[in-house]
């Protein structure tokens, strides 16, 4: 799991942290004095023109040692400027690299300007961490592109009055039916009460598979014929669960292609007449920039609250739980990591950050 990615950030990070801290090196072995910028006009106008140097390096000759010695150990605690020019071929790898991971062009390029506006034209102390420098940078980088409107989902169910209803929308194959299932046995775990609508009626063989999930887990299970309308399906369930005092009711629906028009009328129609506490889009980290394509299409039609990236165990690229979470303005709830029930990991970005820079 996002082990290429990670590689690739450890690149990076050492790549330009040894650049800079040559560039550190070099001015303290000049035995420069290294004057303050004069002002914050003289960084700003380095950054709009990049090659005024706003460091002023005044070489010093010494005449005796002793004081060329004091010299030098003073300059160590002076500091300088990190130019563009010297981070510039590094800053692009840094993007080539992103969008090798998967990770979509825009967002790529959002990590690496924001990369860039916290290295570029800021005073560094010579001889300070560069590892660390860069790999703040880069935290902060990715932390803002994937910290978006954030959704406490345990709170949430908590607060909301019962049943809570999730629909789990997305295409085919990419692993609803099964999130169900590992969401029910979560459900469970906590201590709530769980029934699961099966709304894919369109999938020969879609019911007895969750059926199948559902007597797993001794979960109870509403459903219709195949081909019967799933609206009136899930319409059902959250009746059932009303009257029954469930807590949870959990949504199977057709996977469809997000350009299928009647199947995702279908699918507006299932949340338009139930209302559902939660939609949430499931796909599949492995499909990297077509999930994306398909995200922002579900999304437009039927908002979602938030997204599941399932295979995640599968795909050692990443990228597309960083660009998913961005483009969408949605945040990644869970993780898929394997085929059993276990295999849900709750997401959060410090989590993958943590992951990251381990
Ligand atoms: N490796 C792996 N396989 C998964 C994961 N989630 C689902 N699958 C597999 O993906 C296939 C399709 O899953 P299914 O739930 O039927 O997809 P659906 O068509 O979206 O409902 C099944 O073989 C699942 O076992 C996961 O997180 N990791
Ligand atoms: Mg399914």
């Amino acid at each position: 799991m996002f082990e290429k990615l990670k590689e690739k950030l450890g690149g990076f990070k050492k790549v330009i942290g040894s650049t800079i801290e040559e560039k550190g090196k070099e001015a303290a072995e000049a035995g420069a004095i290294i004057k303050e910028p004069e002002s914050e006009e003289h960084i700003k106008k380095e950054k709009a023109e990049p090659g005024v140097q706003p460091v002023e390096i005044i070489q010093e000759k010494p005449e005796k040692v002793g004081i060329y010695d004091k010299i030098k150990a003073a300059v160590f605690e002076q500091e300088f400027i990190i130019d563009e020019k010297s981070l510039k071929d590094h800053l692009w790898e840094l993007e080539m690299a992103l969008l090798e991971s998967d990770v979509a062009l825009p967002v790529a390029e959002k990590i690496v300007d924001s990369v860039k506006a916290e290295l570029v034209g800021t005073r560094r102390k010579i001889g300070s961490d560069t590892g660390r420098i860069v790999e703040t940078a880069l935290r902060q980088a990715i932390s803002k592109v994937i910290s978006v409107d954030p959704l406490d989902f345990d709170e949430f169910i908590k607060k909301s009055s019962k049943p809570v209803s999730i629909v789990f929308v997305g295409v085919n194959g990419t692993g609803k039916t099964t999130t169900i299932a590992k969401m029910a046995e979560r459900f469970k775990e906590q201590g709530y009460s769980v029934v699961i609508a099966a709304g894919d009626t369109f999938r020969a063989g879609a019911i007895e598979q969750i059926e199948r999930h559902a007597n797993a887990l001794g979960t109870k299970l509403i459903k219709h014929q195949e081909g019967a309308d799933p609206a009136a399906v899930v319409y059902d369930a959250i009746q059932f669960a009303k009257a029954k005092h469930k807590d949870i009711v959990l949504v199977d629906t057709a996977g469809r292609m997000h350009t299928n028009i009647n199947l995702m009328d279908q699918l507006k129609k299932v949340c338009r007449v139930n209302s559902p506490d939660l939609i949430i889009f499931v796909d599949e980290a492995v499909a990297g920039n077509d999930a994306l394509e398909r995200a922002k299409l579900f999304n437009s039609a039927v908002p979602f609250s938030g997204s599941i990236l399932t295979k995640q165990d599968a795909d050692a690229k990443g990228g597309a739980a960083i660009s998913i979470a961005y483009t969408t303005g949605k945040p990644i709830l869970f993780l898929g990591v394997g085929q059993t029930y276990k295999d849900l990991i709750k997401f959060d970005p410090d989590w993958l950050l943590d992951r990251l820079f381990e």
